[in-house]
């Protein structure tokens, strides 16, 4: 017999896990019956889980299930204890629940491609289908706790040399050979295994011990905020010291305090995020089909050039990027060929593919192959009539549906665009440095922007592996904007008597890479003055003008490249405190004309975090009253993406309303009292605390989910 539920088995609903469990008594029932092959629809598996479920569990619209229904009545007293030998046939995917129930099987067949994995913890819950105590089991405690932690799957080949699976075959065997299997089982030629109840792979206690101790420690270490790592351990732990059925019960426990948790909220909110950022209404439900763009121009071959260059071809895109000189080319070019060498160095990409990879680029000093180029992105330094130059350079040489899209941090596309006619594919594709790494991607549209070229960005962004996130033109756009006030709030205090170090301290506490002076330090202090004084400049009634970054240049230091900043560096670029900031700090406080508030000098570490993340809220909401942004998780996955802002906090508004508007309202008028109007609370967030209502409840935003 063949389990082979409707929706291709690709979302386990509990529905779906109920229909199994009636397969099964089914098949037990039947004489005709023999053993049984699990399988998906076409041989795919499970991809795990329905998460759009939680929400439902974690509001109580969605009953869950009593306790251990799953993992020990279906899992493991229907398919597992049944007197007959069932064998799972998988190709796809087998994730999460859908390797769990692969594990309740008595074999798993697979083919190479296949990808195995319990990738739970990703979500803020633990494997909660038995699978914290079956692989375990299946491939012993160190490389078990490895998959859980990391979340990593493993494919056919490897699943095989660890015992995940029994054998690989190709797909079309697959189901063949499990029906076979499953028989050679029942007549005893071939061994029939209970994977709750293997030994074998399982190291002696002692050695068990030493390994939980181990893997307790680095997580600590890696993930200090987060408790689900650490509860899932003390479940793998339970099962190994008080045998499987006690482990069931405890991973049953833990499962019901994860899945509502806040970590667990919060993690759900960002995958969904992430999915949701390329809905843009009245732009992709239009029924725009992406077009295909095969060939892609990039002008200026700079830090930023180079890594968009490398994005590119990394993806299989044709590119050929143009500079002012040869000199200036082969410095982008080299710039392209270091960033793929260090993959290959590193062990994650082949020689073969290095050279595959790198063909795929061609260096020019003129327009002449751009009559065939589908999508220009210029990254060239930042000077406003050397841009309106070139757009209508391009408009000349490339063809009419090649799409114009600048990297400009700063400069207005409008006026970019302003002297051509081709306003309507004109758009900003802003990366973040460096651009092969960082996982955002802004999409600037003007008013003229086509929503056409919006979808065709969209398209590529995803398929260089970017999360696109599209957003209107204001000075900063989304990250940038958001954050501005981070950096200035915390100058502020500084000037005020809180210490520097112990900013970022609280900071990096929260779960920040880093704080906003170790920051200052990285991007350096060129850019970050450059930045500041963008905002001053645009948004001279909300900026706080600090001298402090200006009186530190004036000593010569830049940050990190300096090797003096905030911090001092060693060889090593570790970055310890320096004694002598204090001088320039005291300089900055005579300027500002304040003096040390003794409230500030001693802030706690909770107002500290209040202190420079509340003004970030105030310009979050702003930037979404104003409709720079779709939605208000757009601008979570923005900051996540963006500046690494915690995922398990869900995001800066997730955050924000997880406190309640009405006490960030009331904090920051407060503050306002005493410290000055930069803390004012804007009147989108009055209005959002007068009502009670949450921040990121936006008045216009028609598409907002209920996740
Ligand atoms: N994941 C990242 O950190 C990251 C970073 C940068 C860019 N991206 C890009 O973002 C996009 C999404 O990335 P991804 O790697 O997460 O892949 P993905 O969107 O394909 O999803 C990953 C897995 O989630 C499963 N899934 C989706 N909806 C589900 C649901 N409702 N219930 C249960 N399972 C569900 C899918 O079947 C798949 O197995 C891709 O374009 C990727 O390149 C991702
Ligand atoms: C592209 O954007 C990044 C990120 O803001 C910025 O650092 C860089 O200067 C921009 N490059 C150009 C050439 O505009
Ligand atoms: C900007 O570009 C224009 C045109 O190429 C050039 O004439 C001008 O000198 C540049 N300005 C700066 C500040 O570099
Ligand atoms: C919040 O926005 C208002 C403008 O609406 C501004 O006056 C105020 O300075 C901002 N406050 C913070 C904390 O950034
Ligand atoms: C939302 O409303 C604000 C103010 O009423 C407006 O400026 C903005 O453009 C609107 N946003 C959208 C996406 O309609
Ligand atoms: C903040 C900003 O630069 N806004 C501009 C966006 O583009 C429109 C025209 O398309 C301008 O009017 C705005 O000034």
């Amino acid at each position: 017999m063949r389990i082979c539920p409707e929706n291709n088995l690709l979302f386990l609903f509990f529905s779906v896990l109920n229909s199994l469990k009636e397969s099964y008594e089914q098949a037990l029932r039947r004489d005709d019956v023999k053993a049984i092959v699990l399988t998906g629809a076409k041989g795919k598996f499970s991809g795990g889980f329905d998460i759009s479920a939680f929400g439902g569990i974690q509001d109580g619209t969605t009953p869950a299930p009593k306790r251990g229904y799953v993992s020990v009545e279906i899992l493991s007293d229907t398919m597992e204890a049944a007197r007959k030998p069932s064998v799972a046939a998988i190709d796809g995917l087998a994730l999460g629940g859908g390797l769990e129930v692969a594990m309740a099987c008595h074999a798993r067949i697979s083919t190479r491609t296949t990808q195995l994995g319990l990738p739970e913890l990703q979500l803020g819950i633990l494997p909660g289908f038995g699978g914290t105590q079956r692989l375990p089991r299946l491939v012993g405690l160190a490389k078990a706790l490895e998959m859980m932690l990391t979340s990593k799957p493993v494919k056919g080949e490897e699943a095989l040399s660890l015992g995940l699976v029994d054998a690989v075959v190709s797909p079309n065997e697959l189901v063949d050979t499990a029906r076979r299997w499953a028989i050679d089982m029942l007549e005893r030629r071939k061994p029939w295994v209970s994977s709750l109840y293997k030994t074998d792979k399982l190291e002696p206690l002692p050695e068990a011990r030493e390994i939980l101790k181990f893997a307790r420690a680095q997580t600590r270490r890696q993930a200090p905020n987060l408790k689900h790592p650490l509860l899932c351990i003390d479940a793998v732990e339970e099962g190994i010291v008080s045998g499987p059925v006690a482990g069931l019960w405890k991973e049953a426990d833990v499962f019901d305090i994860l899945v509502k948790s806040d970590t667990c909220r919060s993690l759900v909110h960002i995958f969904f995020a992430q999915r949701g950022t390329t809905k843009v209404p009245g732009v992709t439900d239009l029924g725009l089909k992406p077009r295909k763009i095969k060939n892609v121009a990039i002008l200026g071959g700079g830090l930023m050039g180079s890594g968009i260059a490398t994005a590119l071809i990394l993806s299989g895109y044709s590119v050929i990027l143009k500079e002012v000189n040869n000199d200036f080319l082969q410095g982008g070019l080299g710039r392209v060929k270091a960033n793929l060498q260090s993959r290959v160095k590193k062990g994650s990409m082949t020689q073969e593919k290095f050279d595959k990879t790198l063909s795929l680029l061609k260096g020019v000093l003129d327009y002449d192959s751009f009559r065939n180029v589908d999508m220009v992105i210029e990254a060239v330094i930042e000077n406003i009539s050397l841009k309106q130059q070139i757009f209508s350079d391009l408009e000349k040489y490339c063809p009419p549906h090649c799409i114009l899209a600048s990297n400009t941090s700063t400069i207005d596309l409008s006026l970019i665009g302003e002297k051509t006619k081709s306003q309507d594919r004109i758009i900003g594709a802003h990366f973040f440095s460096p651009a092969h790494v960082m996982p955002l991607l802004e999409i600037v549209r003007t008013q003229k922007t086509s929503p056409q070229a919006i979808v065709d960005l969209l398209d590529l962004g995803k398929k260089i592996k970017k999360t696109p996130v599209v957003v209107g033109n204001c000075t900063g756009f989304a990250v940038n904007r958001m954050f501005f006030p981070y950096t200035q709030a915390a100058l502020l205090l500084v000037e005020r008597g809180t210490d520097v170090y112990q900013i970022d301290k609280a900071i990096t506490k929260f779960g920040m890479p880093m704080g906003p002076f170790r920051l200052c330090d990285l991007v350096g202090f060129g850019v970050a003055v450059a930045t500041g004084t963008q905002f001053v400049m645009n948004f001279p009634e909300r900026s706080y003008k600090s001298m402090l970054i200006p009186l530190m240049q004036e000593d010569k230091r830049a940050g990190e490249t300096t090797r003096r900043g905030f911090y001092l560096y060693d060889n090593k670029r570790k970055a310890s405190p320096d004694p002598e900031l204090k001088k320039f700090i005291e300089k900055a406080r005579d300027m500002a004309g304040v003096g040390i508030d003794p409230k500030l000098a001693k802030l706690s570490e909770k107002d500290i975090l209040e202190m420079i993340f509340f003004p970030v809220v105030n310009e979050t909401c702003r930037v979404l009253a104003e409709g720079i942004a779709v939605k208000a998780a757009d601008l979570d996955i923005a900051g996540v993406m963006g500046m690494g802002f915690p995922p398990y906090r869900g995001g800066i508004l997730f955050w924000a309303d997880s406190l309640g508007s009405k006490y960030i309202f009331s904090r920051l008028s407060l503050w306002a009292k005493t410290y000055g109007g930069f803390f004012e609370p804007c009147p989108y967030m009055a209005d959002k605390a007068a009502k009670g209502a949450p921040l990121s409840s936006s008045n216009n935003d028609s598409m907002q989910s209920r996740l």
